[in-house]
């Protein structure tokens, strides 16, 4: 089935552990999908939505057990358990291929072995990389068809001598008790079992263009990074490139396909992508950076036209639908959206709705869609070179201390701000809500490697360039003395975006504060939207108190990750803290 020996030898050696009835190589084409399809509609796996609503349109209902990553059951497996890192879960190698080739053995009796060639990243970019996921699921193989490049044109890069990662996975019996996502980064190589649900089966996305590509990034020097990005096309029609990184619950895919508001006349957001970038350092000394995925797998819950109308017309065929409610007439429905609830809906467990339950869509209920189809997708989505970026940001969600926007002074700076995010627990998660957690880049589930070299590997990139992008930190989420959100958010963040743009061209006013370059209130354009200069004072201000109890917090933050960590990160950390007690002084 493959001219490629390595490949070939793999696929008979799993084959060989986990006895599959039947092998299948996925070509990714349209025959192949409708035929999945079809014996997944036979076996329960789909529920087919209404065909005059939602043409071409599925429902996944996924084990009640198995309904989002399981961090804690997620391992790197490095010879060296410092490489690693406090940051992850460590398993020594040998032990767990011992442990996944018992699960594995024989797992697949009964059941069709898939072999699927993917890319990730444009076909024809250089910096596009592949990968061969085995899996046991043919729910997985439809979703990675969305979200990577599947079939001959990915097993025809492989075939031409590229490497590949080798991922294998199998649903197992879908207990929790054995249930396991192991990364090997030195044989890059991925296993997992007892999970069919996103990030822990569909190998392509979180296992590969984040945890094991970081490590790739690290050695060959590149960035894989967990960032949406984003072109901003000013009134003159030119268009400056963002990459922005926030922990979950922060509003990316919201961000990645904003609507500027009716005022700004001329202003317009193109998606480029909505989870993951990988950014290289280009021929001419800018950073480049492309999407490795070709799809979006979205939460649902909160996603409607007013919160996000591109991604609701991105949703109306072609899609896979995960634990999600259904409405009586076989529509999808979840809460957050559009108009009142139907009445006599069906529960994300395929019960009658009853709010004794919880709510009837579960809160990782998710869309599995094709980038293509969504209506601010960006015409450079593809571009084998990418996309040149012009400014990273970070951000979180803090209901207090972090100024809704602040410039990094330089690229040391903006490494500390990234490695300083943090955001507050919302009810999405499992846990108290309201706790303040650390999250390194928005990568602390994702990057395969010590967080110390991490953050060195990030510094590393001054050294090589005179023209890396600016560095920006924002915060749509700070709160009054009534815990009222002081800023509208969603299409209003727009007017934050265009004082970037404005900065980057060296266009936008701010004062220069212990902690960054900060907008002064005429700095922001907030014509139109009703917020006075006291609260656009309040959303910028830096409380010095609350500033040095968060600088004591990041202090701890770094000590944990011990003698890795910077010195340049331990220097600014020192010198945001000097400037913050001379300006107390003054
Ligand atoms: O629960 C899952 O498996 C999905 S997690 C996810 C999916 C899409 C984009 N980002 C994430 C994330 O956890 O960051
Ligand atoms: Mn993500």
């Amino acid at each position: 089935m493959t001219t490629n020996q390595e490949l070939a030898a793999w696929v008979k050696t799993v084959a060989a552990l986990t006895q599959p009835d039947r092998i299948h190589w996925c070509d990714g084409s349209p025959e192949e999908h409708g035929r999945l399809i079809d014996e997944m509609l036979a076996s329960g796996t789909l529920i087919k939505l209404n065909e005059r609503t939602h043409p071409n349109c599925f429902l996944h209902r996924s084990d009640p057990s198995d309904v989002a990553r399981v961090e804690h059951l997620t391992y790197i497996c490095t010879q060296n358990e410092d490489d690693a890192g406090s940051n992850n879960n460590w398993m020594d190698p040998a032990e767990a291929r011992a442990k996944m080739e018992q699960l594995f053995a024989g797992c697949m009796r009964g059941r069709t072995m898939y072999v699927i060639p993917y890319l990730m990243g444009p076909y024809g970019s250089p910096y596009a990389r592949a990968g061969v996921e085995i899996t046991d699921s043919p729910y997985v193989v439809a979703n990675m068809r969305v979200m990577a490049r599947i079939g001959k044109r990915s097993l025809e890069h492989i075939e031409s001598g590229k490497t590949f990662v080798k991922g294998l996975h199998s649903i197992g019996d879908l207990n929790p008790d054995r249930r396991f996502i192991m990364h090997f980064p030195e044989e890059l190589m991925i296993q997992s079992v007892g999970s069919g649900y996103g990030g822990n089966a569909l190998l392509g996305k979180k296992c590969h263009a984040l945890r094991i590509a970081s490590w790739q990034a690290r050695t060959e020097g590149w960035l894989a990074e967990h960032m949406l990005l984003l072109g901003i096309q000013d009134p003159d029609g030119h268009t400056s490139y963002v990459a922005a990184a926030f922990p979950s619950a922060c509003g990316k895919t919201n961000l990645a396909m904003l609507s500027p508001p009716e005022t700004m006349k001329g202003w317009k957001v193109w998606t480029v992508g909505d989870d993951i970038a990988w950014m290289h350092i280009g021929p001419d000394g800018r950073l480049w950076a492309i999407n490795p995925e070709a799809g979006f797998f979205g939460v649902a819950p909160g996603t409607s036209l007013k919160t996000n109308a591109n991604c609701m017309n991105t949703l109306g065929r072609d899609t896979i639908y995960t634990n999600v409610a259904m409405t009586p007439d076989g529509e999808p429905w979840w809460e957050g959206l559009d108009g009142e609830r139907p009445a006599k809906l069906i529960d994300w467990q395929g019960r009658p709705y009853d709010p004794a339950n919880g709510p009837a869509a579960h809160p990782n209920s998710r869309f599995t869609v094709a980038a293509s189809q969504c209506p601010s997708y960006s015409d450079k989505a593809n571009a084998p070179e990418g996309v040149p970026i012009s400014a990273i940001i970070f951000g979180g969600r803090r209901s207090t201390v972090a100024p809704l926007v602040f410039e990094a002074m330089d690229w040391e700076h903006g490494v500390f701000a990234g490695a300083a995010v943090a955001s507050e627990t919302t009810a999405a998660a499992v846990g108290a809500v309201g706790q303040v957690r650390r999250d390194s880049m928005a990568m602390k589930p994702f990057c395969g490697y010590h967080f110390g070299d991490y953050w060195n590997h990030w510094l590393s990139f001054q050294t090589r360039t005179s023209k890396l992008p600016r560095v920006f930190h924002v915060n749509w989420f700070r709160k009054d003395e009534n815990g009222k959100f002081m800023w509208p958010g969603y299409g209003e963040n727009m007017r934050v975006l265009k004082w970037i743009v404005e900065r980057c061209n060296g266009k936008a006013g701010a004062a220069r504060t212990p902690i960054g370059f900060v907008p002064g209130p005429g700095d922001i354009d907030v014509s139109g939207l009703g917020i006075g200069e006291e609260v656009l004072r309040a959303l910028l201000a830096i409380d010095h108190d609350v500033w040095e109890h968060e600088t004591t917090d990041i202090a701890a933050y770094f000590a944990s990750f011990g003698e890795r960590v910077p010195a340049a990160l331990k220097q600014q950390l020192a010198r945001i803290r000097a400037e913050i007690d001379a300006q107390r002084a003054a």
